[in-house]
């Protein structure tokens, strides 16, 4: 399957219990104070929250004044709202360090795996920290990641010290001329506050063993959490600074329109979609592919497949 329909079936639940529906009232109904409310409450459902499906609506009968098909007006609303600043390409530090943290169960060593998958296909060379040390299964499941993958896999089995692992794995892709290192975190309820200085621990040592590092700090989120997640996200950034967002499960949710609330309400970049168990399912997040997914049509994706 393409690479877009597979993101327009991970979508598919939150397509057809929301944006079908908002498809068809806007191709059928006129742009009026009735319609509006109905549409307002569809995309409520969504997860997209209050004040941003607020904004929706206010650009929306804007936008209707411009480009006269309702629908093509919202695509673009959507797509507008979704769309970052063009960030400065700059030169990948190397090692390029990621930590990714966020709390229990939410797809971080999956994410990691995944990643690694996509790095590796870039050519890079990937070593991966199992600085999740709470259980002896998450570090056996980040060395069944980095086998399957091909990624160097540094650990200190169960119990050991966090920021010791990570402080390790930086130290070996300096000396190897590693490209990337992923460090795996325990997942962490953030209302647990020793667990959350444990966190800037593990960042300040690998800031010591490579200045500037880490270089990125990923969020993983649970798409089906819907505004739940936003509120952990709100907590991790008040501990270290998160500078993107990687939001999982979105096909097991009908709440997918939390990927606008994220961007209206954090301010902070969604990375990568998961949008299934499978190593091809984490993909790049892309405003326009993403919109396009949420209003396709279910003929246009059996045309597709
Ligand atoms: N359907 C679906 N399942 C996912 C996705 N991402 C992760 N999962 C599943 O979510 C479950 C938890 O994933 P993990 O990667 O172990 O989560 P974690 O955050 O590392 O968990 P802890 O280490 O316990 O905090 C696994 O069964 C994954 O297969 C996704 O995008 N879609
Ligand atoms: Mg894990």
């Amino acid at each position: 399957m393409g690479f877009l329909s597979k993101i327009k079936e991970g979508l598919k639940k939150t397509r057809d219990s929301v944006f079908s529906k908002v498809k068809n009232i806007l191709s059928l109904e006129k742009l009026d104070a009735e319609t509006l409310e109905e549409l307002e409450e569809l995309l409520i459902l969504s997860d997209m929250g209050v004040e941003t499906v607020e904004e929706v609506i206010e650009r929306l009968k804007e936008k209707v004044k411009e480009v006269k098909d309702p629908n093509t007006a919202l695509k673009k609303v959507l797509i507008d709202i979704l769309k970052e600043e063009e960030e400065e390409k700059k030169e990948a530090p190397k090692p390029y360090v990621l930590l990714i943290v966020g709390v229990n169960g939410t797809g971080k060593t999956t994410t990691i795996g995944k990643l690694s998958r996509i790095f590796k296909e870039q050519g890079k060379r990937v070593v991966l920290a199992a600085a999740d040390t709470f259980r002896a299964a998450a570090v056996e499941q980040l060395k069944v990641w980095s086998e399957r993958v091909g990624a160097d896999f540094i650990s200190q089995g169960q119990g050991a010290d966090a920021a010791a692992v990570a402080y390790d794995a930086v130290m070996h892709a300096k000396s190897k001329g590693k490209d990337i290192v992923i460090i795996d975190t325990a997942g962490r309820l953030h209302t647990r506050h020793n667990l959350m200085e444990e966190l800037k621990k593990v960042h300040r040592t690998i800031g010591r063993v490579l200045p500037g590092a880490p270089h990125d700090v990923w969020l993983v989120i649970d798409a089906t959490t819907g505004q739940n997640g936003l509120v952990q996200a709100k907590k991790f950034a008040e501990t270290v600074n998160i500078t993107g967002i990687v939001l999982t499960k979105l096909d097991g949710t009908a709440k997918g329109g939390i990927v606008f609330a994220i961007k209206k309400e954090l301010k902070t970049p969604v990375k990568y979609i998961g949008v299934g168990e499978g190593v091809d399912d984490l993909k790049p997040f892309d405003p326009e592919e993403f919109v396009d997914a949420l209003l396709a049509t279910e003929e246009a994706m059996d045309a597709e497949v």
